[in-house]
This record gives structure tokens, C-alpha cells and sequence, in this order.
């Protein structure tokens, strides 16, 4: 589509704007016809950066590989723009947004010339659902407008609503030239702006993802009393046929795609549970009427991690990824059968593969040949397990919060906050240590409030107060907040509880908790189950295990009270008393 036919001077004057010093050759709109895409898949395979895929594992799918500079999100040169640096807080990186503004527009002066401008209406959320938002992204890169078209809702219907409401988040992106040294992710929370310049990667140039749906969407939440989270959002029911709505917050590697798409064992399936999915990483929740909270997926795919995928750990993402419409990114590729080839991937090693970095690979080669942050992007309709109503305008009633963490020796398998308070406490000390492949340092506690460090676009502080501020709304029916650990290990190290599907055992005690089947004992850090109500039926574990999993060692504690007493003190005067309170009350319990 030409600019000229956008019908919206809102977009053509802020497009003609950015062309203004940009410059680019050219200029596409994006309408999401099937025509358009091709001629998108066309331009990227006559560059020599898209392969098919074998049509007979994923039709209508691609490899391509990204420069090796630029494999992943850099939080370090990420930017929060707003007026007061206070505004940013301890969590983010700060940046006068005048200043940033100018130096941007001079980087990126010219940075399309030679090239054709895309630009992409899109929104986030269900089309016609009052809580989705909408964005205009222009970018020179054909990938990002591709990745954009299975991510989120973009094209004429957005161009409509756009259209309609006349708003919209204003995403400038290029790749530039994809130098590091010059590589900025801006945002500016207060004119609802974001810049992103020199990188190509998912979570840096896929602006309607981290940058506006969380960034963004949660200073606009914290403006407009709804909340925009970190959170998977699952439907559980039971065989009774009663239905829960789950939220749940992970730092990343710690399977919540995986817990989004769970596949009970065969015990729980025979007697008719089930799990579905309404999203795996970002959940927008609003108060309904009834006082209750309601969640959308912003989302209209799913960004995965590929190693670790297979048939053993996520059946419903390998056979979301089988329908088609995929695009795998740094995984490895077999040139013959045109296959990609991750870490773990189901089937035998390939003897002969193209390395993520292109390089002709065979077993006794010293790279690697995917990386380990290889991913694909995917169609989320495509999900097997899809609830009917992911897609629903009003979102989905939330009945339960669960954060979690990677934690060796601390947190037990599963408890209950107190009360909304003590949970909001819960999720700002969530943290996860890191393993000996990310960091060489085992152990070491990552800090990671309600898994969204990297995402508050304000002041953390603010971020908390916020959450205290959802509890204390009248006539709100919240949702009751557990924390979960399915990492924790014995003597030798090996990880104690199976996880995976197994992990709906947990889930059961949440629902019935939810409900009132069952009783909990107060215990140290929070309601702890009776060990029995705990399913271990069918699972062939040592008696104790649940006991062994439920034991709260003071010991285990210290370090850990003192990273929270720290992180603390870097938040500043920000950070509500109650957290201080709560943290006293806690060490209080733990008699340390
Ligand atoms: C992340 C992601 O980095 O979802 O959290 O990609
Ligand atoms: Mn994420």
C-alpha cells in the first residue's frame, strides 16, 4: 500500500516526519495481504537471507541467520527516556530525552538511503478489544516487517482502528549498520515514543513486543490503573469441568513457554484435566465490572527460545511450529533436506549442518551450530492447545498470580502469600540464580522483581507502589498470589522435582486453594500446604520428597536476605514502606 492511500494524516504527516531524516528510497506500507508477504519473503530470499524450510516439517517457513553481533537483547544500552531522570529509577538506564531525541535523529540521519521504508500499523492485543493498543512501526528492515506480521495484529485492521482512535505508539526503527558501539533502544514513556537503532534482534527491533508492550504499556498502565506484566496467562480445568485463569511471572530460562503449554500426564488427562493457552510472556490486566481482573495477550505469536524444544519438553509448541508460518533465527540448517537443526531438537544430530554463524559444520567442528538463543517466531493460533478464548475482547478472569524463580536450595516447591501485600512483596524479591552455562557463577542471586527488571519503563519504586495501589482498589476481587520453584536439588545436585507436566500437581493445589477445597498451615515465609494435599499419585518419588521439597531452611535464607536488604537500598525513597515492613516481618519469621 502507498503512503498516499493510508487515510490517516496522523500517520502520513508522522511517516513523511521520519522520512524526512531517515531518507529512505522508497516507501511500503504494510496491509498484511498474502501478495505483500511474498513479495517480503521474495526481497529477503533474492538478498541470500531467507531459506525455505522442508515443506514436510514446517510449510511456508524460513531460516535465516542474524549477524553474530546481534543474537539477543542489550539491557545495557537500553534507554528510558523520561523527563526527571527519577522517573527511571535504580532498574534502568536514564537519558534526557532531549538530548536523546537529537542524537538519535543525527545517528540515524540517512540511515535508509539505498532503502525501501516499511511502514507497519499494528496492534497489540484482540482487534477489537477496548484494552488493545495500537503502534506504527517504520523500519528498513523486510525481516523485522515479516517477523511483525506474526507477532503482532498488523495491517489494514489496524490501519482501521488507527483510523478510528487516532492513536498510536510512534516506533522508529532501522538496522543501520548494526554497530554495537552505536546500538540504542530508547524509550520516551511520556510521548508515547520509541527509538530503536542499529540492531535487528527480536526484543530490540520488534518494538510492539518489550519495547511497547511492556515499556511502554506499563507507564501507561501505571497512568491508567491496569497492569502490564512479564506473565504467561494459562486456562486450567478440572474434571469437574471448573475452569481457572492463571498468571505466572518466570525470569527467563525457566520453561514458561514450556508452563504455558503444559501437557498433564496421562493420570490427569484420563481423568479429564486440562491445560490451554492464552499466552507465553506478556499479559495486559484490567478490572472488569464484577471487580475482578481480567488478562489479554497482547501477542499474536510466540517468540520461543528453539534449543530445548522437542517432543519431551513442549509437544503443543513442536506441533504449533509443524503447522507452518514460521521463521527459525540462528538455529543451525541442513542445506540438503532444508531442516533447521536446534539443541535437543527431536531426531538425530545431523552429520553435516551450516552453523548459526555459517560456517559448514560436522561433529568434530569447535563452534557450536546454533545458538543458544536461537529462536522462531510463530503463529500463536497455531497452538494446539489455543483457548477459545484467547482472543476474547474482555480478556480472561485471572483467579491466580504465581511467581517463580530458579532456586537451588531457598524457596520450596510451592506457597501462598498471606494476602496482597505480602505477595506484592513476594514478586518484588522474586529472584534466580544463575546457571554454571549462563554466568560461570552457580549460585549467584539475580534480583528480578515480577521477572520485569528489564521491562518497568518507570521508577521500580513507583513499579510496587503501583501493584499496592491494584490491591487497595474498591470492591476488587484479587486474584490470590503463590510463589512456585521447580529447580530446587539435593546433595548432589540433581533437581528433585520432575517438572514439566508434572508441574499441573502443583497447579491442582493452586486451584483447589483457589476455591477453598483445601487448608493451609501459616509457615515462615508463607500458607504451605498440608503435605498430603500435594498429588504425588502415580509418581514414582521417594515418600518425603513433597516434605523434603517443603522445608524452609533458615540457613538457606541469609544470603538471600541480604540481596533483598541491598536491592532495597538501591531502589531508594521510592520504594513503599511496606516492602521495608514486610522484609522486617520476613527476617523477623526467619529468626535471622
Ligand atoms: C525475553 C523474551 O527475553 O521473551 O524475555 O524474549
Ligand atoms: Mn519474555
Amino acid at each position: 500500500m502507498k503512503l498516499e492511500d493510508v487515510g490517516s494524516d496522523k500517520i502520513k504527516n508522522w511517516v513523511n516526519e521520519c522520512a524526512e531524516f531517515l531518507m529512505p528510497d522508497s516507501i511500503e506500507v504494510i496491509d498484511g495481504s498474502d501478495s505483500q508477504k511474498q513479495l517480503l519473503i521474495n526481497t529477503l530470499k533474492e538478498q541470500g537471507d531467507l531459506y525455505d524450510v522442508d515443506e514436510k516439517f514446517s510449510p511456508n517457513s524460513y531460516w535465516t541467520r542474524s549477524d553474530p553481533n546481534d543474537v539477543a537483547r542489550v539491557e545495557g544500552r537500553t534507554f528510558i527516556c523520561s523527563k526527571s531522570e527519577s522517573d527511571a529509577g535504580a532498574t534502568n538506564n536514564w537519558a534526557d530525552p532531549k538530548e536523546m531525541k537529537e542524537k538519535m535523529t543525527s545517528l540515524m540521519t540517512a540511515s535508509m538511503k539505498g532503502r525501501k521504508m516499511y511502514v507497519i500499523p499494528y496492534i497489540m492485543g484482540p482487534i477489537s478489544s477496548p484494552y488493545s493498543k495500537c503502534g506504527v512501526q517504520v523500519t528498513d528492515s523486510a525481516y523485522v516487517a515479516l517477523n511483525m506480521l506474526i507477532m503482532t495484529r498488523a495491517g489494514s485492521d489496524a490501519l482501521n482502528r488507527i483510523k478510528k482512535e487516532g492513536d498510536f505508539v510512534e516506533c522508529v526503527h532501522s538496522v543501520g549498520v548494526l554497530d554495537k558501539e552505536e546500538r540504542y533502544i530508547c524509550h520516551f514513556p511520556e510521548e508515547n515514543l520509541i527509538m530503536s537503532f542499529n540492531s535487528g534482534y527480536g526484543g530490540n527491533a520488534l518494538l510492539g513486543k518489550k519495547c511497547f508492550a511492556l515499556r511502554i504499556a506499563s507507564y501507561l498502565g501505571k497512568k491508567e490503573g491496569w497492569m502490564a506484566e512479564h506473565m504467561l496467562i494459562l486456562g486450567i480445568t478440572n474434571p469437574e469441568g471448573e475452569k481457572k485463569y492463571i498468571c505466572a511471572a518466570f525470569p527467563s530460562a525457566c520453561g514458561k513457554t514450556n508452563l504455558a503449554m503444559l501437557v498433564p500426564p496421562k493420570s490427569y488427562l484420563e481423568k479429564g484435566w486440562k491445560v490451554e493457552t492464552v499466552g507465553d510472556d506478556i499479559a495486559w490486566l484490567h478490572f472488569g465490572e464484577d471487580g475482578q481482573l481480567y488478562a489479554i495477550n497482547p501477542e499474536n505469536g510466540y517468540f520461543g527460545v528453539a534449543p530445548g524444544t522437542s517432543s519431551d519438553t513442549n509437544p503443543n509448541m513442536v506441533s504449533a511450529l509443524k503447522k507452518g508460518n514460521c521463521i527459525f533465527t540462528n538455529t543451525a540448517y541442513n542445506k540438503e533436506s532444508k531442516m533447521p537443526w536446534w539443541d535437543k531438537m527431536d531426531g538425530e544430530k545431523p552429520s553435516k549442518l551450516t552453523s548459526w554463524l555459517g560456517n559448514e559444520w560436522t561433529p568434530g567442528s569447535e563452534e557450536k551450530p546454533d545458538h543458544p538463543n536461537s529462536r522462531f517466531t510463530c503463529p500463536a493460533s497455531q497452538c494446539p492447545t489455543i483457548d477459545p478464548n484467547w482472543e476474547n475482547s474482555n480478556g480472561v478472569p485471572i483467579s491466580a498470580i504465581i511467581f517463580g524463580g530458579r532456586r537451588a536450595k531457598s524457596a520450596p516447591l510451592v506457597y501462598e502469600a498471606f494476602n496482597w501485600e505480602h505477595g506484592t512483596f513476594v514478586g518484588a524479591t522474586m529472584a534466580s540464580e544463575m546457571t554454571a552455562a549462563a554466568a560461570g557463577v552457580v549460585g549467584k542471586i539475580r534480583r528480578d522483581p515480577m521477572a520485569m527488571k528489564p521491562f518497568i519503563g518507570y521508577n521500580v519504586g513507583d513499579y510496587l507502589q503501583h501493584w499496592l495501589d491494584i490491591g487497595k482498589k474498591e470492591g476488587a476481587k484479587l486474584p490470590k498470589i503463590f510463589h512456585v520453584n521447580w529447580f530446587r536439588t539435593d546433595d548432589n545436585g540433581k533437581f528433585m522435582w520432575p517438572g514439566f507436566g508434572e508441574n499441573i500437581r502443583v497447579l491442582e493445589w493452586i486451584t483447589k486453594r483457589i476455591v477453598g477445597k483445601v487448608d493451609s498451615v501459616d509457615g515462615v515465609l508463607g500458607k504451605m500446604p498440608i503435605i498430603q494435599d500435594i498429588n504425588t499419585k502415580n509418581l514414582s518419588v521417594d515418600e518425603n520428597l513433597i516434605a523434603n521439597l517443603q522445608e524452609v531452611k533458615t540457613s538457606a535464607w541469609k544470603d538471600d536476605i541480604d540481596s533483598q536488604e541491598h536491592f532495597f537500598k538501591e531502589i531508594g525513597d521510592k520504594l513503599p514502606d511496606v516492602m521495608w515492613r514486610e522484609f522486617k516481618a520476613l527476617r523477623a519469621r526467619l529468626g535471622i
